[in-house]
């Protein structure tokens, strides 16, 4: 991570010399930028403040924003690097169409629109509205992620719009639901500061996060105790005081095992327990029997260890879990975020300072995403689908009859099954990649290629847009006005820097004007993004994510706003639950019975080996944009599979040894990297990468029952040494794709 601002000699070192860098001369060896704008980085929830560097209509650099609160300057290798998608030679720069047998080729705007707007109308004509779903994305801001949900349920007239979170946020969006009635991180991040002690369940934050690990080490500094719970001894687990090396899948056990200790051991704080909650009684029934040593046996967890985490959680006054995709991308996501939120409110640690809990949220606006309506089952403001008074609420802010708003339809990963079962024949995606980030990636091929027709709004030709019939070339984070909500809550603005180069448009220009050509214009027309931003503020209100009195002004002069914010003159919330009154109907916090089931795959003579999935530090998401930076790549530039030495030794397996993963999906090749920081029954695979080099051919459909999240976090695979070396990392061709 680079504490900036750093002279040019160390840019240079670390990156290696770029055009876009300042010369070693110093600063003024490069011309003098146009503009200097305060945003933020375009990839992960912490969205660091950022400036970016602005000369002729593109960003050449940037420079920190210390006064930000969040990471006073701080970033990560992707966000020194982010600004060079801005000028990258495969951006998009007009709409392209496909010609059977002869591949892309350019095409004019309206021919484009007004192919895509003839397509739907003849599907939907011909197969019914719902014929046509749409995905969509959460690196989109808060105005797109409304809108997208305003077109597809008023233009495109479907239900069957799901988006992006559905692979990352939704598991902890529905167990926090459940508990507190509302889905936001408790507390902003600076509460970690004094806690006593941290639990980081399921979370690699020093690569996935690496700014919020600056919170954690003042905590450290001042006393903390920190425990991690993974599979893997990540970075941040090196210098834990206790790692639980967790079998992958089996999280609700521990958790349980470790409520199990706390009311053996009366560590509860009962005053809460009795006034503020629900549940109690029935939670401890669920766990009845988890003693230390069934704990042992189903984690894979020293009992001395899960003993020592109950004790150090148990004993303390002030307090902070936190968790992420490690155990959430689970069938059982929800249920193990039900477990680790009834720790925190047995020893009744929540809403006050220095207590508190959160489920990191991933992408950059995976936070406001899934608040404001393109999840298949809401509405804004966090609002239900198939509520009556939300229902009425809403088609009053959109002035449409109630009637006319879709129910719930399928979730992202279900309407590719619908497309393979040639269900649904057209669909329009903007910002999801799900070709690479979908589990099982061989039946999604299978399902693009039966679309009848299938457009996709990107900046980038990702590897889903190639089966696209047309692309519509959109825009990125620093061409449009917008808002973005970052993991804590807050509420923040991200800055029109420059205009989409070449043709490309804004992706709000692309959504409002195939809205017209679906016969909306009147109820898709704006003066500018702030319009819509102030349709989604009333859109919210009354909602639990209240966004009604923040407004572009406010946040700036703020730095961002937390929500809720339900009036003009309210400040925001960056603590929730200090008056202990919980969002549920009885205004209290509730605890869920958690009995522990085992994941959707386990382990057999056949498939003995458990292969979980997750990130590496330089590369982002699908990889469509991190691939495409140089120094990130050099970085990381191949997947890599993390295996045990004990592991490799009976297989015999040496380091880069080519090796064959197999599960009941496919099988897929990679170079092996022994490491002794993995346990000795699982493997792990980095999933940024497509084609023959993705992980997601490995991975399973199977779904939690509630949130449809995919188990990215648990399969059954066997492995076969091919008998050949991968070639040196320094002679692959990083680039090719596939
Ligand atoms: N560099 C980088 N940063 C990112 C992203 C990125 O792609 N690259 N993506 C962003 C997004 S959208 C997200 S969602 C976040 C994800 O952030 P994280 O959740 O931190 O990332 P992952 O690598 O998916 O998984 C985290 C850890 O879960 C562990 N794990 C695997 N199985 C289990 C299990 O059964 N139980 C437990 N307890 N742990 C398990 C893995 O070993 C891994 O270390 O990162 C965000 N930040
Ligand atoms: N095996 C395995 N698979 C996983 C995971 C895992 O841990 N293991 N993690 C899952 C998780 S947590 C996530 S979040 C998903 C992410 O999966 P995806 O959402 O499919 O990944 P992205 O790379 O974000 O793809 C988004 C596309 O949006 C484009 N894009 C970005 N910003 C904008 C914008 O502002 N406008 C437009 N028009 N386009 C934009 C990018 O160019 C890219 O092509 O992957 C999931 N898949
Ligand atoms: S931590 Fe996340 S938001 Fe901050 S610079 Fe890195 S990728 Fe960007
Ligand atoms: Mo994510």
């Amino acid at each position: 991570m680079a504490k900036l601002p750093v002279s040019p000699e160390r840019l240079i070192e670390q990156f290696g010399p770029h055009k876009n860098y300042p010369s070693p001369e110093g600063y003024a060896g490069r011309d003098e930028p146009d503009k200097v704008v305060k945003t933020h980085c375009c990839f992960c929830g912490m969205q660091c403040g950022i400036q970016l560097l602005v000369k002729n209509n593109q960003i050449v650099g940037f420079e920190p924003w210390e006064e930000f609160p969040f990471n006073q300057g701080r970033l990560c290798p992707k966000g020194v690097q982010r600004y060079l998608q801005n000028n990258h030679p495969d951006r998009l720069l007009h709409p392209l169409e496909r010609v059977e047998g002869e591949g892309f080729r350019p095409v004019a705007w309206d021919k484009a629109m007004d192919r895509t707007a003839s397509e739907i109308r003849r599907i939907q004509q011909k197969y019914g509205p719902h014929s046509f779903a749409m995905l969509s994305g959460v690196s989109l801001t808060n105005e797109k992620s409304y809108l997208v949900g305003k077109f597809a349920r008023v233009a495109l007239k479907t239900k069957n719009l799901d988006y992006n979170g559905r692979l990352c946020m939704v598991s902890a969006g529905a167990g926090n639901k459940k508990a507190f009635g509302l889905d936001r991180a408790s507390n902003n991040f600076t509460d970690l500061v004094h806690a006593e002690v941290i639990i980081i369940c399921g979370t690699n934050v020093s690569e996935t996060f690496p700014t919020l690990t600056h919170w954690i080490w003042q905590a450290r500094d001042n006393g903390a105790k920190l425990i991690v719970v993974d599979p893997r001894l990540t970075p941040i687990a090196r210098t834990a005081d206790l790692h639980l090396p967790i079998r992958p899948g089996r999280d609700s056990a521990l958790y349980g095992a470790i409520l199990h200790q706390l009311v053996e051991n009366d560590w509860l704080d009962h005053e809460f327990i009795d006034n503020c909650t629900s549940g109690f009684d029935k939670s401890i029934e669920a766990i009845k029997g988890y003693d230390l040593d069934w704990a042992e046996r189903t984690t894979g967890i020293e009992k001395e260890k899960i003993r020592l985490a109950a004790e150090m959680w148990g004993k303390a006054k002030t307090s902070f879990l936190l968790h992420a995709r490690g155990i959430e991308h689970q069938s059982k996501g929800v249920e193990n975020v039900s477990a680790c939120i009834n720790l925190v409110l047995a020893t009744g640690r929540i809403g006050k300072p220095y207590c508190g809990y959160a489920t990191i949220t991933g992408q950059g606006n995976g936070q406001g995403g899934r608040e404001h309506g393109h999840k298949c089952d809401q509405l804004p403001g966090n609002r239900d689908i198939e509520n009556m008074e939300h229902r009425q609420y809403i088609s009053q802010v959109w002035d449409v009859p109630e009637p006319e708003i879709p129910r719930k339809g399928l979730t992202a990963y279900e309407i590719l099954e619908a497309i393979h079962r040639g269900e649904i024949k057209g669909l329009l995606s903007i910002c999801f990649n799900p070709l690479v980030s979908l589990p099982n990636s061989n039946m999604v091929r299978e399902a693009l290629e039966k679309l009848e027709f299938y457009a996709c709004i990107d900046f980038f030709l990702n590897e889903t847009a190639r089966h696209a019939d047309i692309v519509l070339a959109g825009s990125l984070h620093e061409e449009e006005d917008g808002t973005v909500t970052t993991a804590e809550g807050r509420v923040v603005r991200i800055r029109e820097c420059i205009t989409p180069p070449g043709e490309a448009k804004t992706d709000t220009s692309i959504l409002l004007e195939l809205a017209k050509r679906l016969g909306e214009e009147k109820r898709f027309t704006y003066p500018d993004n702030e319009a819509i931003f102030n349709e989604l503020r009333v859109a919210s209100k009354g909602g639990t994510a209240d966004y009604f009195g923040i407004t572009y002004e406010k946040i700036e002069k703020n730095m961002g706003v937390f929500w809720p914010c339900p009036s003009l003159d309210h400040p925001g919330t960056p603590r929730l639950w200090e008056d202990r009154q919980f969002k549920t109907d009885d205004k209290k916090a509730h605890f869920q019975p958690v009995a522990y089931r085992e994941p959707g795959e386990i382990t057999d003579a056949e498939y003995p080996i458990i292969l979980t999935t997750g990130r590496v530090v330089s590369q982002y998401l699908s990889g469509t944009q991190t691939r495409r930076i140089g120094k990130l790549v050099d970085q990381y530039p191949e997947p890599l599979l993390e295996i045990h030495p004990n592991l490799a030794a009976k297989y015999n397996i040496r380091d880069r040894d080519l090796v064959r993963v197999v599960t009941r999906r496919g099988a897929a090749e990679f170079p092996a990297q022994l490491v002794e920081t993995i346990r000795e029954d699982t493997i792990f695979i980095p999933y940024h990468w497509p084609g023959r080099k993705s992980a997601n051919q490995l991975t399973s459909g199977h779904l939690d029952p509630i949130s449809k999240i995919p188990e990215f976090k648990v399969c059954a695979a066997r492995l076969e040494p091919v008998g050949r070396q991968a070639p040196p990392a320094s002679q692959i061709d990083a680039y090719a794709s596939a």
